[in-house]
């Protein structure tokens, strides 16, 4: 497959852009080669500068649930954007998605939109340590919230560790008020919650691991540390940026039957465009200003075309049958890997929840981050790059999870796993 065109945009992008990308994960770093310049979505398949054609497992990271430029939401920007496109004042159309985020999330109350989901994630922690006035938080290994300098803390290995910064430009002080424990590892939390008693004001966790790989939780893990949270007056904060509206309407908490202190949310609200929020119990939420006097604000929070967009696509989604078809083409999708990689004689460890899929080149099990990084690269990248060639557009990370939407037809996922059949054989033929 040529990518001639897209690799003159990245020599030019690379003059004015970092990295030529706007996000480091697109820049195909991980995996090597060109990352195609895409110029237009419709439906499951997106299409390059060069005119290549691909079937679409990204999906703009998550949100394209309904598949790119769905022509009903397409109509809801239009009509809101003839109307103006921002007013920074209160609109009917953000009360109307803050209604309706409410009703698909009964633990969320009230809640606030922001512009992305490392918005939403410093401003919930902000809340959470203003409301227990607490100032440590937990997180998991290989969890990621978006870039939020008390998140990006390098990891710990097998226990419960302070953090350390995991970038430059983040102070250590910042750093160690961050404990990160294994994901599905209770006992690990409830040793930090002995460790540091009274200190830590948030357990914050993606309910359905999706930064690591798609990594499910054990069961009895989620109840485990809504119990612990309770126990030690700490909040439950759910980062479901990507996990809201994708495995379930409610979300994980619906699926898994939480209900956390705090939500957070992305991707999937606004319908492709910028908005994300966060919410929860009324008494929290009340804490935020103007109401209360924890500061959060924002220039484009509750931009009106982000707002029809998020409107639009929650609407198609409570369509009966709607999460059923999701994890059905999910599983179909990854079921037919196990059985290419098993023809091919290479070790493979899948995952499907709802619409949202993994696979790691890893015997299995998977059940932490530690366990994601012995997976084997090379074969990763071997079939990324055979399945890129022949059309079919994955995410270019081995700790990324893959999305299918409403879009995705029978066709389009028998397409990919004729792709698989040969892209497993050249992973084989990888070290
Ligand atoms: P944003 O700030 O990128 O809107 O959201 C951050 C975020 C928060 N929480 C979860 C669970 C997330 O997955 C994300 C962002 N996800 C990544 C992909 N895994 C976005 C892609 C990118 O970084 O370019």
């Amino acid at each position: 497959m040529k990518r001639t065109r897209s690799k003159q945009l990245m020599a030019r992008a690379r003059r004015v852009i970092p990295g030529g990308v706007n996000s480091p994960v697109r820049a195909y770093g991980s995996v090597g080669g060109t990352a195609p310049f895409l110029a237009k979505g419709k439906g499951a398949r997106v299409w390059d500068a060069d005119g290549n054609e691909y079937v679409d497992y990204v999906g703009s990271w998550g949100p394209l649930v309904l598949g790119h430029a769905h022509p009903a939401v397409l109509r809801a920007v239009r009509a809101a954007a003839a109307l103006g496109t921002s007013f920074g004042a209160p609109t009917e159309l953000e009360v109307r998605l803050a209604e309706e985020v409410c009703r698909a999330l009964p633990s969320v109350e009230r809640v606030r939109f922001v512009s992305s989901g490392t918005e939403a994630s410093m401003s919930a922690i902000r809340l959470a340590r203003a409301a227990t006035g607490r100032a440590r938080i937990l997180k998991f290994d290989g969890c990621y919230h978006g870039h939020v300098d008390a998140l990006l803390v390098g990891a710990g290995s097998g226990v419960a560790t302070l953090g350390i910064p995991g970038t430059p430009g983040v102070p250590a002080s910042f750093a160690e008020l961050t404990v990160q424990a294994p994901f599905n590892d209770l006992a690990a939390v409830e040793d930090a919650l002995r460790r540091w008693p009274g200190e830590i004001a948030c357990i914050l966790v993606e309910p359905v691991a999706g930064n690591m790989g798609c990594v499910p939780p054990e069961p009895g893990f989620l109840e485990g540390l809504a119990a612990l949270a309770q126990q030690h007056g700490a909040l439950l904060v759910f980062d479901e940026v990507m996990t809201g509206f994708r495995v379930a309407y409610g979300g994980a908490q619906e699926r898994y039957g939480i209900r956390p202190d705090l939500t957070i949310l992305g991707k999937i609200v606004g319908g492709g465009l910028p908005a994300a929020a966060y919410g929860g119990r009324r008494e929290l939420m009340e804490q935020i200003a103007p109401e209360g006097p924890v500061y959060q604000a924002g220039t484009l929070s509750g931009n009106p075309l982000a707002m029809a967009a998020g409107l639009e696509t929650l609407r198609r989604l409570r369509a009966p049958g709607v999460y059923a078809e999701l994890e059905a083409r999910a599983r179909t999708l990854v079921d037919g890997f196990t059985g290419a990689a098993e023809r091919a004689g290479v070790e493979l460890t899948t995952a499907a929840v709802g619409g949202m899929f993994g696979f790691f080149f890893h015997p299995g099990p998977v059940r932490n981050f530690d366990d994601a990084k012995k997976a084997n690269g090379e074969r990763f990248r071997a079939f990324f790059h055979a399945m890129l060639d022949a059309g079919v557009y994955l995410a270019p990370s081995a700790f990324e999870a893959g999305f299918v939407s409403l879009a995705h037809r029978p066709a389009d996922v028998a397409a990919t796993l004729a792709a698989a059949e040969k892209a497993f054989r050249k992973a084989a033929r990888a070290h």
